[in-house]
């Protein structure tokens, strides 16, 4: 069900001078896609911009907003306006919640978004945020320009893995042929955002992959990144890592393990067959999803691999 109305988002954007555009901390192609489309649909209404961000946005993704976006702090007051885009809640925003004491409008689609705006408009199961957009800006009738459609189809090709994940239907096809129709470069947009890696992802790639480890007659994969591995990389660095074990042909779940601290375990677990990964997650207090989920476990890094892996092979 949709939650809110695109009238919702005419009235909104009507009644603004200058808006805000935010989106969640730790953010993906989608994240930045959609601030950088409603930047040019905000503009397209001649309304002014600004982009906010709690950390700022990742050098990778940054080619896609047209304008500088602040790191938010805190001299910087409430504002009248505020759009989140592809957060399923206020909390995703971090810190520059704060900015959000006037009209707040909601646009994801997040199935758990409650609809926590004055004014929202979430499209559950939607391959994206800027798919979303895509109603809006045809309710809007905004035209549909070339950098536009390029910012759309960057979150249509990240939030669906390059078109290969069940929510690339044929509706979403249908819209990135739109989109490429109208510029959207799909060779080079693919080419920055999914192929091209930072020099610190391919080191930290190496070492992940001299730690990969099997059990459970090679069903149950696993990679280690311990404190020294992770040293000065990001989130961004350690993107699709969590994969590699998953890859693998007759691997029924990976594992990785991430080293925080002494007595500090990061621990995601990633299913491939008919294993429910977040049963796995509940017992060391974290939680996810049947093929995806996650937990912290507080032990040696050592205790927390035998540990999580007895019990995964338990499952498998
Ligand atoms: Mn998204």
């Amino acid at each position: 069900m949709v939650r809110g109305s695109l009238e919702d988002v005419a009235s909104f954007l009507q009644s603004a001078q200058d808006v805000v555009i935010v989106s969640h901390i730790n953010p993906d192609g989608d994240a930045i896609g959609s601030m950088a489309a409603m930047g040019h649909i905000v503009r397209a209404m001649g309304k002014q911009v600004a982009f906010v961000h709690e950390t700022g946005v990742p050098q990778r993704f940054s080619f896609l907003l047209d304008a500088p976006c602040a790191v938010y702090d805190d001299t910087m007051g409430p504002r009248s306006h505020v759009v989140c885009v592809d957060c399923a809640s206020l909390e995703r925003i971090g810190a520059v919640q704060r900015m959000c004491r006037g009209a707040v409008l909601n646009i994801d689609h997040h199935a758990t978004n409650v609809g926590y705006g004055s004014h929202n408009y979430v499209v559950p199961h939607a391959a994206s945020t800027t798919h979303v957009l895509m109603d809006v800006l045809r309710h809007l009738r905004v035209p549909l320009t070339q950098p536009l459609a390029s910012c759309v189809y960057a979150g249509l090709l990240t939030d669906t893995g390059g078109f290969r994940f069940r929510s690339a239907t044929a509706d979403v096809f249908a819209v990135a042929h739109e989109l490429v129709c109208a510029g959207a470069d799909a060779h080079a947009l693919a080419f920055r955002l999914l192929e091209q890696k930072t020099m610190q992802h391919v080191h930290v790639l190496a070492r992940a992959l001299q730690t990969l480890s099997f059990a459970q007659e090679n069903k149950v994969a696993w990679v280690v990144l311990d404190r020294d591995a992770l040293a000065g990389a990001g989130e961004d660095d350690i993107e699709g890592i969590v994969h590699i074990p998953t890859m693998i042909a007759g691997v029924h779940v990976g594992v990785l393990f991430k080293q925080k601290g002494d007595h500090e375990v990061k621990v995601s677990l990633r299913a491939q067959a008919d294993v429910n990964v977040a049963r796995i997650a509940e017992q060391f207090g974290g939680g996810g999803h049947i093929l995806a989920a996650g937990c912290t476990v507080h032990d040696t890094l050592e205790h927390a691999i035998q540990r999580v892996i007895a019990a995964v092979c338990c499952a498998v």
